[in-house]
């Protein structure tokens, strides 16, 4: 040791003492230039990245909403299937991990001349399978638990026990492995007694011997094969009969579930009366990152019974806020990440087998569950990956259309009573495939169960919804001017800057409103009409007393007794269409006369 000092106080005399400075110096230069390069390429990336900051960039499809939650408008269009691809690019498997990529669940970069591929490939799953190949089916992700979830303890030996049920129809076979690997990964093996794969009728090459070769090892894996595509219901309960756990826990079959998922679905499902869902959180279908999600966010559904994510109600956001480790309830869960206990899974009538391919069941079982005297959850505790997908890329068997349609008559003539009037009567495409004697074995179960009305369920369960009702005045608000007030026909959800807007006919809910007893101007997906800083907007409804009108005559009048007036300066339109709207002091002008033509909802 003395030796070796000795050496060192040799070295650094004289000049050999400025040559060690200098490089010292270097060293650190060169470290500080690393920093910098890696803080800018990072900044850079996350600028393309749209999945990683929240704001208001949107296509056709979807938006992110203010929140950073990724919203899907509408249904889906069901994709070309890559059928324009060859048959051994379809059927092939080219997973092939590569070292570090994608772990802790980084978003991954690809060559550019691996570009090409990626984007032809695209359609075959409409996520980047180029990207989801290279990454591990071990991958490693974060733990985005909050802390008082993470310090929940859970009486393991109590709880009861899992079947994981995970349906796919041609899935990547990288995105369905990686999700059963991340079952068996972080999941207490005591705790799972079943790891359930239902191939719906694939014809992907790859999910034929050399899947099941891949899961042979793993004893508690069983793959069923549905002798017939039925879809994602039938296969769900093609999965559910054979299940031995206590509770069905069911996945998509491409998700990624975090450290401690389970314990908080199976102690919550525990009690025999819930539907609960974990924490859905994002999974890019372009980088494959994982991505946090807004911490609370609740099911709902819009005027055309499309799923939306909408901000919690203000009780559930308080009680959140005192214990964000407990289970909130929501209207509507999203339908592919759910747990329940056995029992209560088909002492409540399982799923509607008549419900084909995709779609609507989700919302048949969140008012089934809730007006049947259960209940749909989501506990934050348990944080499940998905990705998320603009398009269906799949095949719909007799058409899109129609298979969506289907289903939609069905949930709608089962469950929605009066409201199902309102429905058909603004949907007679759907109306068109209505037809109440195939549904009669769900109306009977219905009575059977001894179900509450629609009613019931959107008085107590979503008081804040924006649908008509009874004592809500439902129609056109007309200014004298000719133009109608209604939200800007952009991507439908986001709000912003309200201008009057051209009138629709009486069957179009685009220009329909729901004026509340209690003053609040409201459309479809919650959007109500909000007195501004000077201009009038269109927000989420909270409340606030900005949002309240009194109809005053033929005026429109905020709390303060402003009137709601069309600004038509610079606006060329004699009608006022495009004209933006203010509150300014009451008048004589004809730009703040509005008629209220009144539509029946039903
Ligand atoms: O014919 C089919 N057979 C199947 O087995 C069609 C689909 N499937 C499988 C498919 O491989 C997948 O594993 O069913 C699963 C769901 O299909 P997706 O992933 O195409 O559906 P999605 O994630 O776009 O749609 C959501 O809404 C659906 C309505 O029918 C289902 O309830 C999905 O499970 C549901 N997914 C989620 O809730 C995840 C969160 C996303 C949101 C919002
Ligand atoms: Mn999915």
């Amino acid at each position: 040791m003395r030796l070796r000092f000795e050496h060192w106080s040799l070295l650094c005399r004289g000049r050999r003492k400025k040559i060690i400075a200098l490089i010292i110096v270097l060293i650190f230069l060169i470290n500080a230039m690393f920093y910098v390069a890696m803080t800018l390429f990072e900044r850079v990336h996350k600028r393309h990245n749209w999945n990683g900051i929240p704001g208001k960039q949107y296509d056709n499809n979807s938006y992110l909403d203010k929140n950073g939650m990724r919203v899907i408008v509408g249904h889906y269009i069901g994709g070309s299937s890559g059928r324009k691809l060859p048959e051994d690019v379809i059927n092939a498997n080219l997973y092939s991990p590569v070292p570090m990529a994608g772990e802790g669940g980084r978003p991954v970069e690809i060559y550019q001349r691996e570009l090409i591929t990626a984007k032809e490939h695209f359609s075959l799953h409409y996520y980047n399978i180029v990207v989801s190949d290279k990454i591990s089916i071990n991958r490693s992700l974060p733990d985005v638990r909050s802390k008082s979830c993470k310090d929940v303890k859970y009486d393991i030996d109590n709880l009861p026990t899992a079947t994981v049920i995970i349906v796919f129809h041609n899935e990547a076979w990288s995105t369905l492995m990686r999700t059963v690997m991340s079952v068996i990964r972080r999941s207490r093996d005591s705790l799972v007694k079943q790891i359930i794969l239902v191939d719906d009728a694939s014809e992907r090459a790859y999910l034929g011997k050399e899947l099941e070769d891949a899961i042979i090892d793993f004893k508690q894996v069983h793959l069923l094969r549905n002798p017939k595509r039925t879809g994602l219901v039938g296969a769900r309960l093609l999965g559910a009969k054979a299940a031995s756990g206590d509770v069905l826990v069911f996945l998509d079959a491409h998700c990624e579930v975090t450290e401690g998922w389970l314990e908080p679905l199976l102690e919550r499902a525990g009690s025999d009366d819930v539907f609960v869902c974990p924490h859905i959180d994002l999974i890019s279908e372009d980088t494959f990152a994982y991505t946090k999600s807004v911490d609370a966010h609740w099911g709902a559904f819009s005027w055309r019974l499309h799923f939306r994510w909408l901000a919690p109600s203000k009780e559930v956001m308080d009680a959140k806020l005192k214990d964000p480790a407990k289970p909130y309830p929501t209207p509507t869960m999203a339908g592919g990440l759910f747990a329940v206990r056995k029992s209560l899974f088909w002492r409540l009538g399982g799923y509607d087998e008549g419900m084909v391919i995709w779609g609507s069941e989700n919302l048949e079982l969140s008012w089934r569950a809730w007006q049947c005297g259960a209940r749909v959850e989501i506990t934050s505790c348990s944080r499940v990956g998905h990705i998320f997908r603009k398009h269906s890329p799949y095949s719909y068997p007799g058409g899109v259309q129609r298979v969506l349609n289907n289903n939609l008559a069905r949930v709608v003539s089962v469950w929605m009573d009066e409201y199902a009037d309102f429905f058909y009567k603004f949907n007679p495409h759907v109306a068109a495939v209505r037809d109440d004697r195939r549904v009669a074995a769900r109306v009977e179960l219905r009575k059977n169960l001894g179900c509450k009305s629609f009613k019931w369920y959107l008085d107590n369960i979503w008081p804040q919804h924006f649908f008509p009702s009874e004592d809500r005045w439902f129609g056109r608000i007309k200014n004298d001017l000719g133009a109608c007030l209604a939200p800007n026909a952009s991507v439908p959800g986001v709000g912003g800057a309200a201008s009057a807007q051209p009138c629709h006919p009486d069957d179009q809910l685009e220009g329909l409103v729901v004026f509340t007893p209690k003053g609040s101007i409201m459309v479809d997906v919650g959007l109500c009409l909000e007195k501004g800083n000077g201009r009038v907007v269109w927000r989420f409804c909270n409340e606030n007393h900005r949002q309240y009108w009194e109809q005053k005559g033929p005026r429109i009048k905020t709390l303060t007794g402003l009137c709601l007036t069309l600004v038509t300066n610079k606006h060329p339109d004699p009608s006022g269409i495009g004209a933006p709207l203010t509150t300014v002091r009451c008048s004589d002008d004809p730009a703040q006369i509005w008629h209220f033509e009144r539509v029946p909802w039903r």
